[in-house]
């Protein structure tokens, strides 16, 4: 596979102003004719001859303006069709292609979910179904017709309007026809036929305009789409009253399938779903299934304005449309729950993959420069970081000055394909500010370390702090400049006065927001009329992806936690103290000596616990203990997870044993009154009671025991009956294995659940695990070929199980690289995937290390690997 490089881009030689394409639906043998109007671009190579993409295509015939070309004319291979004499002027290419919809196990072009036809294009899948210039800066117009059996395929959906239908005479066939007026990227074609139901309902626009909305579903479980369809109505008003973007087509269809490699899909008036972003009752979704549906149907529907109607010039440019767009699903999300929990959540997330990404060998730019597979780089630095970054540009120039260049955006580059560059230009437009350094963010990967150093004077009654910044070395890029820190703080006096900020280092507006911006190695900065030694709290709200070290003083931040006014802050003082207990008592283990104990932790988490009602979720996040792979990414070299883990249970059986009582007393005080409602006060009452019932199971297992199997008897939502499933998996013993067994019982025909029931059995953090896995592996239910199952089962193992992973015999890495190349050959996106739970292999202790490298040198040297799958064993032994 040869390397694309970002500064190779060259316009394409042809434009590609019309598409018309004719489908004829059939399971094995799908007739597909594209009609193209193309002419040169004046800004391509003259008489360059015309190349067109195709991937495992069989070319059934071809047309140049309406006359039949014989095979010396042309060279059609099923990657490429190559045609060296084209007209100078505009001219019609018709290209008859054969696909065979239920052979294409990649879930990639047009392939079948279940009974029904669907496609998947992004980012190079629409050359599997036709050959084309398959790259995202042609835009053309799209007609498409649709063609099938009718008893089959009684919906038959695409982009765009719908502009005809009717039934073919002689037969049971029928046709529909759609037309998209909005100039788009070959990634953003779809087309759905099937047999489904449906729920429909409609949007009226700030224009008054009638949007018909429609989301497609399985028969039968159409009271499940409600939430997401309620979700969809509500993203459409926020992106017009926040962002002033109106829908502009005259329906929105949103069909949900059971095979899908991602999420969603942002298709134009046709989004296709992974159905867990849409299905949701409360009996079988949790309420992080309601959260996660209505993050994902906003951001696929915001994509309407930031991907779709400007889209990106090329795919380095992923960013421009995924990072900016989870920055407004992000921004939605907050809006419609808890704006500090969320974003604790964001953190969380972006700590969880991303940091061991960008610290991995598998680092890369927010927009990178090169790569071997463009399908592995839908990664959490793309998404997660670039969401950042976007937060970061709107702290640094204000909010509204940040809406101003956003319309900027929206106007200048309405109906183009963008780049980083356009973007930027309109935020130094709309503010007057040169960001040429705060653009090193996209192009320099490598989370930078954020250092601070407090001095105080007594006799002058100042508080000197320097801050400092450094990012290491990441694979390819060994120089790494100073980048732009806006540092958010506040100073708090020992009793938790805020204190007024004033020095001669910073600018009037720095102090008045309390927002230092450090573009510099090093930035000194003195605060005068500080009557005591002060509490620092920086980086408030988490105000850029850096790593902060080192934490404060323990008696710091329990009084941070106490006082703090910034409740991202007041969380990461409990983070921080759970991590120096979690650590002490890793270091004692590893010399030999007794548990310290964390006595100022403990009372701080008391009175979190006891005050909880304030804010349930608040409470419920700051109670949560950091996981192992939170462990794992601190420790950042010789991880043990092993020992991370039995010094993160000791730590939880303290703390369950402390707060016992007050534990029990939540756990009463919190159970759910009334009707299950997923909104985020009651998922925020229900997180808390979880995290007692943990507790409880902590201090006491019998009692906790007692408590989790009556919860799970009587449970009247998943959440809580998921909840208690997860304190039996821990405590172990027949309970368990009962509970297991009934909740199979229960949810046999129900594949979204059965997915929970194979993930909780997988991150069991015990030894046996790994051939309860082997085993679940044979079950009837597990199938290596629908992507959620096998992501419920083998990631949820490789992700969120790291003792067994981990585990020092090798049997995980066995399983895992068996999975992966079993699957590779069907479906290397998701093999691909799975490897990349390696991210983070370096940073295991030596005897892992040497077991992990063996693995990878294994897959690289097997033949017929896939792309995807070799670039991410290769990239992983750099
Ligand atoms: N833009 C979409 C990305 C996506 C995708 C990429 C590669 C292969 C399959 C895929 N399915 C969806 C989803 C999004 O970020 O909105
Ligand atoms: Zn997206």
């Amino acid at each position: 596979n040869v390397p694309v490089r970002l500064t190779d881009y060259r316009p394409a030689d042809f434009l590609i102003d019309s598409v018309a394409l004719d489908f004829r639906l059939d399971r094995t043998a799908t007739r597909v004719v594209a009609t193209l109007t193309l002419r040169r671009n004046p800004k391509g190579v003259p008489g360059a001859a015309l190349v067109l993409d195709g991937d495992e295509l069989t070319l059934v015939s071809l047309k140049l303006d309406g006359r039949a070309l014989g095979p010396q004319e042309y060279e059609a291979t099923p990657d490429r069709l190559t045609l060296s004499a084209v007209p100078d002027g505009p001219f019609t290419l018709e290209i008859e292609t054969r696909v065979d919809p239920t052979a294409n196990t990649q879930l990639s072009g047009l392939y079948r979910s279940g009974s029904a036809y669907c496609t998947q294009c992004e980012a190079e899948g629409f050359r599997r179904i036709t050959y084309f210039l398959d790259r995202p800066d042609v835009l053309s117009v799209y007609t498409t017709r649709i063609e099938a059996d009718e008893r089959e395929a009684p919906v038959l959906l695409a982009n765009g309007n719908p502009v005809e239908a009717g039934k073919i005479a002689g037969g049971s066939r029928h046709y529909a026809v759609w037309r998209d007026p909005f100039p788009k990227p070959s990634y953003l074609f779809a087309l759905v036929g099937g047999d489904l139901g449906v729920v429909r309902d409609s949007f009226t626009t700030m224009s008054g305009r009638e949007v018909a909305l429609a989301i497609y579903v399985e028969h039968g479980k159409e009271a499940r789409a409600e939430y997401a369809m309620d979700a969809l109505k509500r993203s459409m008003r926020w992106d017009e009253e926040k962002f002033g973007r109106e829908y502009d087509l005259d329906v929105f269809n949103i069909v949900a399938v059971s095979d899908f490699n991602m999420g969603a899909m942002e298709n134009k008036g046709l989004n296709v779903f992974n159905d867990k972003y849409v299905l949701a009752s409360p009996e079988t979704a949790t309420d992080g299934d309601y959260a996660g549906i209505e993050a994902v149907i906003a951001h696929e529907y915001f994509h309407n304005w930031t991907g779709n109607r400007i889209t990106c010039r090329d795919w380095f440019q992923l960013c421009l449309k995924e990072g900016l767009t989870v920055f407004r699903d992000h921004e939605f999300s907050a809006d419609m729950r808890s704006r500090p929990v969320q974003r604790i959540s964001e953190v969380r997330g972006l700590r969880l993959v991303q940091f061991p990404e960008d610290a991995g060998p598998l680092a890369h730019p927010v927009r990178p420069s090169v790569y071997h597979e463009i399908n592995n780089f839908y990664t959490s630095t793309v998404y997660e970081k670039g969401s950042e970054l976007v937060r970061m540009l709107r702290t640094l120039i204000g909010a509204e000055t940040f809406r101003r260049g956003m319309d900027i955006y929206f106007e200048r580059f309405d109906g183009t394909a963008a780049t980083v560059e356009d973007f930027l230009s309109c935020f130094a437009e709309a503010s007057g500010r040169d960001l040429s350094q705060f653009a090193l963010w996209y192009s320099q990967a490598g989370t930078p370390v954020l250092s601070s150093e407090g001095a105080y004077d007594p006799d002058a009654k100042t508080f000197t702090l320097t801050l400092k910044q450094e990012t290491r070395p990441t694979p390819g890029q060994t120089d790494k400049k100073p980048v732009v820190i806006p540092v958010a703080l506040a100073l708090f006096s020992e009793n938790g006065q805020k204190l007024d900020l004033a020095s001669r280092d910073a600018r009037p507006e720095e102090l008045s927001r309390g927002l230092v911006e450090l573009t510099g190695a090093e930035r000194r900065l003195t605060f005068e009329n500080v009557p005591s030694r002060p509490i620092v709290s920086l980086l408030r709200g988490f105000s850029a992806p850096v790593r902060l070290e080192p934490a404060p003083a323990s008696a710091d931040l329990e009084r941070q936690l106490a006082f703090d006014d910034d409740p991202f802050n007041r969380w990461q003082a409990a983070q921080s103290l759970a991590l120096r207990a979690i650590f002490a008592r890793v270091d004692a283990a590893r010399q030999g000596a007794a548990a310290p104990e964390a006595p100022g932790y403990v009372a701080a988490l008391r009175t979190l616990l006891v005050g909880a009602d304030a804010d349930p979720a608040f409470a419920a996040q700051a109670l949560s203990l950091p996981s192992v792979i939170d462990l794992a990414r601190e420790a950042g070299s010789d991880v043990d997870p092993d020992v991370h883990h039995a010094a993160r249970m000791g730590l939880r059986a303290e703390i369950g044993g402390a707060l016992r009582a007050d534990a029990e007393a939540a756990y009463a005080r919190f159970a759910d009154k009334g009707p299950y409602r997923p909104d985020a006060a009651g998922a925020g009452r229900r997180a808390l009671r979880a995290v007692a019932l943990d507790l409880v199971a902590a201090g006491d297992p019998q009692k906790g025991g007692a408590l989790a199997q009556e919860l799970f008897r009587n449970a009247g939502n998943m959440t809580d009956r998921l909840s208690a499933l997860t304190t039996l998996a821990l405590l172990g013993g027949d309970a368990r294995e009962a509970a297991f067994e009934s909740f199979y019982k229960q949810f046999a025909d129900d594949p979204l659940v059965l997915d929970k029931w194979f993930s909780l059995q997988a991150t069991i953090p015990e030894p046996a695990t790994t051939q309860r896995v082997i085993k679940l592996m044979s079950h009837p239910d597990f199938s290596l070929t629908n992507p959620n199952r096998l992501r419920a089962l083998i990631g949820a193992f490789a992700n969120a199980n790291l003792t067994c992973f981990h585990a020092l015999d090798g049997s995980g890495y066995d399983l895992l690289t068996r999975v992966v190349l079993d699957v590779d050959p069907r479906n290397p996106q998701v093999a691909a995937r799975l490897l990349s739970s390696l991210r983070a292999w370096r940073t295991l202790e030596a005897r892992r290390r040497a077991l992990v490298e063996a693995k990878l040198r294994d897959i690289v040297a097997r033949e017929g690997l896939s792309a995807d799958t070799r670039d991410i064993a290769t990239r992983a032994l750099a």
